[in-house]
Order: structure tokens, then sequence, then C-alpha cells
């Protein structure tokens, strides 16, 4: 299929921009970017969108390696980091750096000292054309993002714009780069896109499983003692009536006793190819020796971190549609702008949440503490958990203390889940390798429902009711491009 998908394009960027200081209103258009596209028809044209041209798999080398003063945050005592060299500035590759986690992480990373490389397709930016969605927030251009950064901070971040399904992309991306750990983001990750359709499921799983595979074999290729840092999610596990492990269990079973993969009850193709990935990734741990750590992250929230509040052009995604917006970022902006919080049937279903400036300190941590070789390490990535029902009244009491008029509403559940479970999730091993948690206080609540509030005049109320059933997949809806 990447091959079938590769469209032949360049882009050169030049990287001739004036630096300048810190001013918020500053116009980056102004600096020069010279780009040349070709593009021809692919498969891809008719599975999202259908009279339409897109470019894929182009690459962009875009700017010469930088110079960092700082060092990176050193592994918290008692890991088994086994670098050779673990005061040089490790070199990270952030596959999905220009997605919503991916963007905040690479900041992050950059600001920390290490060398980082962004490869995105900026395929996401299609998704939210073809089905006539934006972020909350403006988002810059990759190109403005970049260049903005490099004048605050004097840092250089690497750009790779391709599709990593292309195994030949991939594979220049690494030989130029040679990363010594691989941040994966660069999958399309929202359960209800993977539900629209036929061809939206296949792609799901065909761009996540195929991407991860490709990682996976450019390590062992080009890149053996690479640690791989995989996100995964929680909904891998489903939601079973016992406490749920860390990626394994230990069960005994006609009087022997085995530590055994946790049992994976994914529901929706998104969440299935999560499943899909960790079990090749486990598999090639084992039969090459990759090192590896899974992040089975929870639902993230809120939009701030310290890097991306350093300028406007730096400021994050944050998406609160029926596809792409996830359940507290939702219900933030649905408050902000007098919309029902919409709780999906009874309400119950509980899951695990962590606010996105614990996702790029997890991601840090995982990567300064290396898996072995051989080495499939799980983490469970969150902090708290909290049921829909609970979300609904934090975000109702914290909206009235902000002169809100905040009310619910019980929308027919457009998924297939258990709406009242049993959830208990174990997640001590990010905080043994030392993660400080971000608490989801009235404060922090006020700031993101004051933020949603900044930005509220961009809220399209169309697209806040959900638009994709589980049940009916594949029937077309008024919100959802042919
Ligand atoms: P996002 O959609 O904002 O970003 C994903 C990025 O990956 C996009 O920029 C997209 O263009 C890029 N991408 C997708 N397929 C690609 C490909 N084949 N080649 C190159 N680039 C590709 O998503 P996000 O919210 O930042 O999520 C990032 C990762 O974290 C995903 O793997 C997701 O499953 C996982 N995760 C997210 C959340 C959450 O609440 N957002 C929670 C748990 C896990
Ligand atoms: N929900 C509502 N109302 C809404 C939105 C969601 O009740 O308006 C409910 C859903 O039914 C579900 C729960 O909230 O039970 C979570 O839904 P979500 O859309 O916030 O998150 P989900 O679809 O699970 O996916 C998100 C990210 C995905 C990540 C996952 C982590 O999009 O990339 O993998 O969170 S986890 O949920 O732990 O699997």
């Amino acid at each position: 299929m990447a091959h079938l998908l590769s469209t032949s394009c360049s882009i050169k960027v030049s990287t001739g921009c004036k630096p300048y200081s810190l001013p918020y209103k500053q116009d980056l258009s102004a600096f020069p970017t010279s780009l040349t596209l070709q593009a021809s028809e692919s498969p891809f044209t008719r599975l999202v969108s259908r009279g339409e041209k897109h470019q894929r798999n182009y690459t962009v080398h875009a700017t010469t390696l930088p110079v960092n003063k700082e060092g990176p945050t050193q592994p918290s005592s008692g890991s088994h980091q086994t670098l050779k060299e673990p005061s040089k500035p490790q070199r990270v590759m952030v596959i999905g750096g220009d997605g919503y986690c991916g963007w905040a992480t690479a900041l992050h990373l950059s600001n920390k000292g290490y060398e980082v490389a962004i490869v995105d397709s900026l395929v996401r930016r299609l998704f939210d054309h073809q089905l006539g969605i934006d972020s909350l927030t403006p988002i810059h251009s990759i190109h403005n993002r970049l260049r903005c950064w490099k004048s605050l901070t004097g840092k250089t971040i690497e750009l790779y714009i391709g599709d990593i399904c292309d195994f030949e992309f991939l594979s220049e991306t690494f030989k130029l780069f040679e990363p010594d750990a691989v941040v994966h983001f660069g999958e399309q990750r929202s359960a209800p896109y993977s539900m629209i359709d036929r061809s939206r499921a296949v792609y799901t799983q065909q761009n996540n499983v195929t991407g991860t595979l490709n990682v996976l074999f450019a390590i062992k290729e080009f890149r053996e003692q690479c640690h791989l840092v995989k996100l995964g999610t929680m909904g891998e596990y489903g939601t079973p009536n016992i406490d749920i492990e860390e990626g394994y269990i230990t069960i005994t079973h006609n009087g022997r006793t085995d530590t055994l993969p946790y049992p994976k009850q994914a529901s929706s193709f998104y969440h299935l190819s999560k499943v899909h990935d960790s079990n090749n990734i486990a598999f090639t741990c084992k039969a090459w020796g990759i090192r590896a750590t899974d992040l089975n992250q929870g639902v993230v929230y809120g939009v701030r971190t310290d890097e991306t509040e350093m300028h406007e052009e730096l400021c994050n995604r944050f998406d609160y549609d029926g596809v792409f917006g996830t359940a507290l970022n939702r219900f933030c902006v649905q408050a902000a702008v007098g919309h029902p919080l919409t709780v999906y049937g009874k309400g119950g279903q509980t899951r695990a949440f962590l606010d996105i400036r614990d996702t790029v300190q997890c991601v840090e941590l995982a990567i300064a503490n290396p898996a072995q070789p051989g080495e499939f390490r799980v983490f469970n990535q969150f902090t708290e958990q909290f049921s829909i029902n609970d979300l609904a009244t934090l975000v109702t009491k914290a909206g009235e203390k902000l002169g809100l008029n905040v009310q619910s509403i019980s929308v027919p559940n457009p998924r297939v889940e258990a709406e009242e479970h049993y959830y208990n999730p174990k997640h001590t091993k990010l905080v043994e390798l030392g993660l400080k948690p971000h608490i989801l206080s009235d404060s922090l609540l006020d700031s993101l429902l004051n933020f949603a509030i900044k930005y509220k005049d961009r809220v399209d109320t169309k697209q806040i009711m959900p638009s994709v059933s589980w049940r009916k997949i594949g029937v077309k809806t008024r919100t959802i491009a042919a």
C-alpha cells in the first residue's frame, strides 16, 4: 500500500529567516519559504476525499544540526540506563511531531537539550480539511512553528515530511538523522474516525500497523541500539472486571504459573490497531533484540506546556469536534459556548486521564531510562481516573464559578462499550521513575475553561454532537465528507 500511495514530491525550505526575539504578534509569514510540489493521484484520494489531489510521501531535510548547550535530563537513580555516553545529548526522532502530543513533546525534548527531528506526513491536517473540522486554537504551519522555535531558543528541530508507511522514506530519515530513540506518535488516533466506514477502518489499521512495522524494520536495519518509545493506549485493555496490570499478568492455571501479556479487549478498529502494534513490537523484541517501551496512555487533556506557552505561533492544537475531540477537552469547550455537556449513555464509563504536561514528562522519563535490548516494557501512562459523569460534575462546578450556566445531556451512546463497570488500572512504573503528576485541580479546570472561553468564537457548534455510530458503521451522516 505504501508504494501505491507514493508520490514524487520535493519541498525546499529556505532557512534564511531573520532571527527575532519574543514579540507575540510577529508575522512569521515574512520568512521566505520556497515550495515545489508534484503530486500524483493515489488510492488515498479515494479513501478520504473524492475529487481532491494530495501530496504524499514527500521528504524534507530542512535544517542543519543544532548546537545544544544543555544536556538532557539524566536517568533517575535505580534505572538500568545502558547508553554508552549518557552525558551527551541524545538524538530523538519524534514521529507524529506535528500532532497534539508530538508537538508538545518535540519542543519539550528540544528544550531539555536533546537533538530532535520531527517526522510527520501532515496527514492529520488533511483529515481536518476533509472532515471540515478545525482545532479550537489557530495552529501555524509546521515550518513557521519550527522557525519560531529556532528564533526564540536558538535550537533547531530537524524536519522530515513524509509517510512512515513508505519504507524508502523512513530509511532515508534513519540514515540521515541516526536516532538513539524514536518516539512514535505517528498514527491515526481517533476511535470514531476508524469507525466511520470500511475505508477509514482499513486505512487506520494499515497506517498504524504498517507504520509501526516499518519503524521496527528500520531500527533493525539501521539503528539496532535505538530505543523505541511507542504510544499505545489504555483502551487496549478494555474494561475487565479485574485489576489492570502494567502490561503483564501472572496467572496460575491447572497448577502451573506463568507471566503473560495482559489480555486485550479493544473496542474500536483504532484501539485494535494499537493491540496489533503491541504484539508486533513484543515479537520483535524477542526475535531481534529490539528495546522498546509501550506507553499505554490514557485520555490526554489540556493544551499548554512550558514550551508551547512561549509564543502564540507555538500554540498546540485543541480538538473539540465529535471525531477527534476527547472527553474533557470537549466538555470545556462545550461549557464555554453554552452547549450541554455530551455524556454518552449512562456516563459511568470510567477512563484513565492525564495532563499533556505529564505526557511530555513521561516520554522524557522513558527516553532517559531506556529499555534493555530485547526488553518489551509496558508502562500505563496516566495520573488519575474519572467516570464521564465525574468529569461532567467537575466541569459544571468549575463553569459555575466562572459564571457559566453549564448543563449536561445524556446522548444515546454512539459507541459499543460498558457504561457501568469496574476499573482499577495500575500506574506505578512511571511514578517510580520520577513522574510528578499534574492533578486535575479546580485551578487547572479554571484555566482550561478560560482557555476555551478565549477561543470560543472559533467554535463551530455543528461539529460538537457525535456523528459516527459503532453500530451503523458506513452510514453517512451530514458532518462526514463523502
Ligand atoms: P494527532 O492526530 O494530533 O497526531 C498524530 C500525528 O501523526 C499527526 O501529526 C499526523 O499527521 C501524524 N501521522 C499519522 N500517520 C502518519 C504516518 N503514516 N506517517 C507520518 N506521520 C503520521 O494525535 P495525538 O493526539 O497527538 O496522538 C499521538 C499518539 O498518542 C497516537 O498514537 C495516539 O494513539 C496516542 N494517544 C493519544 C491520546 C490523546 O488523548 N490524544 C491518548 C492516548 C494515546
Ligand atoms: N465520551 C462521552 N462524551 C463525549 C466524548 C466521549 O461520554 O463527548 C466518552 C466515550 O464514550 C468514552 C470516553 O468518553 O467512553 C472516552 O472517549 P474519548 O473520545 O475521550 O477517548 P477515546 O475515544 O477513548 O480516545 C482517546 C484518544 C485516543 C487514545 C484514547 C486513550 O483519541 O487516541 O488512545 O483516548 S484511552 O481512552 O485510554 O484508550
